[in-house]
């Protein structure tokens, strides 16, 4: 299931770019918006000082300003799939960085939810990824959130990934995902329910890792 890798893509990329600057200052003075201070992201995250200055530096890079909207959000996140077309994904993943629910993503927000999905135990990854897919916020997936989110993951890939792609699969992806994850057979997949399916399935397992290394 290609699913879960889809919401680590960014994050591994958007770490990437700025490892070369370790030893550079953190400098505050000229954003707009000014984080809070660095011990208490330190205490939330999973990221030391030194880390946390330099992803600091990399989120001032591409937003000076220090927030990014969602505009803004989809422009850098369609540039690393500029086959196809990420804007539906990219809303759905600005809306989970976006823990405070209020249209912007802020580097608090930001390193927050890359803490979770790089150094995260199981349980915040697969709990972040259910946050995803979960796209009304009620608590359940259901099968309407699945096949938006299918659909979205489709779109990004574009046709060069996903040729000749048929009508009914993107309903036979969901039908599969609901008869893997939904136990109890009511016509939603709950956190308990996502989280003990993707536990026992190894694929997903292994790529929850994989970005475990990345900083
Ligand atoms: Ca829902
Ligand atoms: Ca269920």
């Amino acid at each position: 299931m290609g699913l879960v890798m889809g919401a680590f893509s960014m994050q591994s990329k958007q770490v990437n770019y700025h490892t070369d600057k370790v030893d550079d200052d953190l400098e505050l003075s000229v954003v707009c918006h000014r984080p809070e201070g660095l011990e208490k992201l330190e205490a939330q995250t999973n990221f030391s000082k030194k880390e946390l200055q330099v992803l600091y530096r990399g989120f001032k890079n591409e937003c000076p300003s220090g927030v990014v909207n969602e505009e803004m959000f989809k422009q850098i996140y369609s540039q690393f799939f500029p086959h196809g077309d990420a804007s539906t994904y990219a809303h759905y993943l600005f809306n989970a960085f976006d823990s405070s629910h209020n249209g912007s993503i802020k580097f608090e927000d930001f390193v927050r939810a890359l803490s979770i999905l790089l150094r995260g135990t199981t349980t915040e990854k697969l709990q972040w990824t259910f946050n995803l897919y979960d796209i009304n916020r009620d608590g359940y997936i259901n099968k309407e959130e699945m096949t938006d989110i299918v659909k979205a993951i489709y779109d990004m890939m574009g046709r060069f990934t996903y040729p000749a792609l048929k009508t009914d699969t993107t309903k036979q992806h969901v039908d599969a995902f609901f008869q893997k994850m939904d136990k109890n057979r009511d016509g939603v997949v709950t956190l308990d329910e996502f989280i003990l399916s993707c536990q026992e399935d190894e694929n997903i397992m292994r790529s929850l890792q994989l970005f475990e290394n990345v900083i």
